[in-house]
């Protein structure tokens, strides 16, 4: 099932009490209402490669924290060799959910709540889409600038302190990370930038290459769900100032991808429980070979 923020935070301490040697907290801001946005790292040896998942960034989209946390459980339990694999061999940078404030929202208030919940300056309305907020390509085109709209990128980049927060750790730690994951839904596509321009980035070939692996490893699965893959702005429509720009643009972490995860419409963000596990293993099944494939490239 879907668990609330203090669940989610509770498992965290359970983990991090459990499995002492081998992870380690932080914190990555405290929210607008005050909530820690927390992380967890996860390294086994020192010199892994590193990898940094983002998720619910858009409060709505619960089916990826609920990924998010059973990959940490993954990591540290499973026996699976290819599963020992990833856990051992990477560092494991985990938020699994950043948008702590609109997260609660959702449970408590309106489970389609998308933005953050600080409010806008001379607006009734609240929030801003953390996706839209980060400090590359602002507001460019495809962003908002009504305080009302879904896609509303804030009165200035990082107005959101989750997303400045990220941003300062994404930026102060950057030669740690060398893949960036950020986890939406829906769709089932594998996005990659850029968001503000329909140009292609310098290793766009690499970029389709690793999403096809990701695809394939996924269809191959018994639940054959389809992932499509392309550019933010060529498969799916302009999102200037969003985590995976920042990311590459800024933080300087050339393979990163936004993954829409399940479904294709049918449920949307209130994706049905019993879709949790499949979705889950999915995802364990297409970053396995999206990180084989990364590496392949040298
Ligand atoms: O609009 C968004 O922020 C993402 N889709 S969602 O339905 N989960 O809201 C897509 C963003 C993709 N673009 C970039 N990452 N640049
Ligand atoms: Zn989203």
């Amino acid at each position: 099932r879907y668990y609330e923020l203090e669940d989610i935070y509770k498992f965290l301490d359970k983990i991090l009490a459990k499995y002492l040697t081998v992870t380690e907290p932080f914190t990555i801001a405290q929210s607008y209402e005050g909530r820690p946005v927390r992380g967890i790292k996860i390294s086994y040896k020192t010199g892994n490669p590193g990898i940094y998942i983002e998720s619910n960034i858009h409060a709505r989209e619960w089916i990826t924290s609920a990924t998010a946390t059973w990959f940490i459980n993954e990591l540290l339990t499973s026996s699976d060799p290819d599963i020992r694999n990833l856990a051992e061999n990477y560092d494991w940078y985990i938020v699994p959910v950043l948008n702590v404030d609109g997260f609660v929202y959702t449970h408590n208030k309106d489970r389609l709540w998308r933005k953050t919940r600080q409010p806008v300056a001379h607006s009734p309305c609240i929030g801003t889409d953390g996706n839209r907020n980060f400090d590359s390509y602002w507001m460019v085109n495809g962003a908002s600038s009504d305080p009302c709209a879904n896609d509303y990128a804030g009165p200035a980049p990082n107005s959101e302190p989750e997303i400045k927060g990220e941003s300062e750790f994404l930026r102060s730690n950057k030669d740690k990370f060398n893949v960036l994951l950020a986890f939406h839904s829906y769709s089932q596509m594998l996005l990659s930038p850029y968001g503000h321009t329909e140009e292609v980035p310098p290793n766009n070939d690499d970029l389709l290459k690793v999403a096809d692996a990701y695809a394939q490893a996924v269809g191959k699965l018994s639940y054959g769900s389809e992932y499509t893959y392309g550019t933010s702005a060529g498969a799916m429509y302009y999102a200037p100032g969003a985590t995976i720009d920042f990311a590459y643009n800024e933080a300087d972490i050339k393979i990163t991808y936004t993954i829409e995860m399940r479904d294709t419409g049918r449920h949307g963000f209130v994706l049905p429980p019993t879709h949790i596990l499949p979705n889950c293993k999915e995802t364990m099944a297409g970053i396995m070979a999206l990180i084989k494939e990364a590496q392949n490239l040298g």
